[in-house]
């Protein structure tokens, strides 16, 4: 048997399955990743100058120029059938916890219920300084901006504090109950699909081996290597449009 149909056939017996996704997920959709060569968005820029508290602080209309690009580029995207397939096999299994990585909005384009973002989303800005929700709506621009584009926060209309991105920069806490709540399933599940991640940002990397070291088994799907390889029962090397439909066949 050849491990894609290996895989499926895990699946099919599976009752609690996890699935952990990262920026490779999207990429067949057309959004960057971070780390990969030539188009991750890393090569390109360098991310103490844009996803640290620090940043913001010292050019926040830099920073926010830039998730406002990043956030009109997943507008522009749809989910691919890596997403539908997701969102099918929730369908397909007695439990299915989701826990994304990715900013992006596209397994929710896709159907899939109520994944957990680690990370935050590119579509929930918020106050810097008390933290109240700003409406997704005003702080998304209907013309993409043009790439590098500096764009200065709108302001909030009790603290009058900039307004930042909901998203999870280095050096913060991911949310708790997001956190918690990924453990649990990655503690509870029997089998776990850890799809387009390097694997090397804690703690979210950290969910794959947990599955792994509470003896699920754990299915990879990547096209190269990652940090995962070696916690994973299953390397299934290719992009996750082609392979995740192949595995619901
Ligand atoms: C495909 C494909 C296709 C391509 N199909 N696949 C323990 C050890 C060392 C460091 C730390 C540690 N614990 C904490 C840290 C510090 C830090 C960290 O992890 N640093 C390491 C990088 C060294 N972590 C943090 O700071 C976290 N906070 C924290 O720990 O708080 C406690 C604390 C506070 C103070 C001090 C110390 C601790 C927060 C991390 C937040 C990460 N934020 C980002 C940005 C989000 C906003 C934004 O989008 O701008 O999240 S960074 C970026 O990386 C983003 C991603 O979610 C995350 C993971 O990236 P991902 O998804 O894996 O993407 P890539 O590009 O890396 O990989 C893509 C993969 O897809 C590749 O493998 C490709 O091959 C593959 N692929 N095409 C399938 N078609
Ligand atoms: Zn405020």
């Amino acid at each position: 048997m050849d491990e894609t149909m290996r895989a499926a056939a895990m699946l099919r017996e599976a009752r609690h399955v996890v699935v952990f996704t990262g920026a490779g997920m999207s990429a067949e959709s057309g959004v960057p990743t971070f780390r990969d060569d030539l188009t991750g968005l890393w090569s390109r820029y360098d991310a103490q100058r844009l996803a640290t508290p620090e940043a913001f602080r010292d050019d926040p209309d830099l920073v926010w120029g830039w998730y406002r690009w990043r956030a009109a580029r997943v507008r522009a995207a749809r989910p691919n059938p890596g997403h539908v397939a997701v969102a099918a096999l929730e369908t397909r299994v007695p439990t299915l916890t989701l826990i994304t990585q990715n900013v992006d909005d596209l397994h929710e384009r896709a159907g899939s219920s109520c994944p957990i973002h680690l990370h935050g989303s590119l579509f929930a800005p918020r106050c810097a300084g008390c933290a109240r929700p700003f409406p997704a709506e005003l702080a998304t621009a209907d013309v993409e901006p043009a790439e590098g584009r500096r764009i200065a926060p709108p302001r909030c209309a009790i603290c009058a504090d900039a307004i930042r991105p909901g998203v999870v920069w280095f050096g913060e806490l991911l949310p708790e109950d997001a956190l918690a709540a990924a453990y649990d399933a990655a503690t509870a599940c029997d089998l776990a699909l850890t799809i387009g991640t390097s694997g090397v940002v804690y703690p979210a990397a950290e969910i794959p081996r947990i599955a792994a070291r509470s003896g699920a088994p754990v299915i990879q799907i990547n096209p190269e290597r990652s940090a995962l390889d070696a916690s994973c029962d299953l390397n299934l090397r290719g992009g996750a449009a082609t392979l995740l439909p192949a595995l619901l066949r």
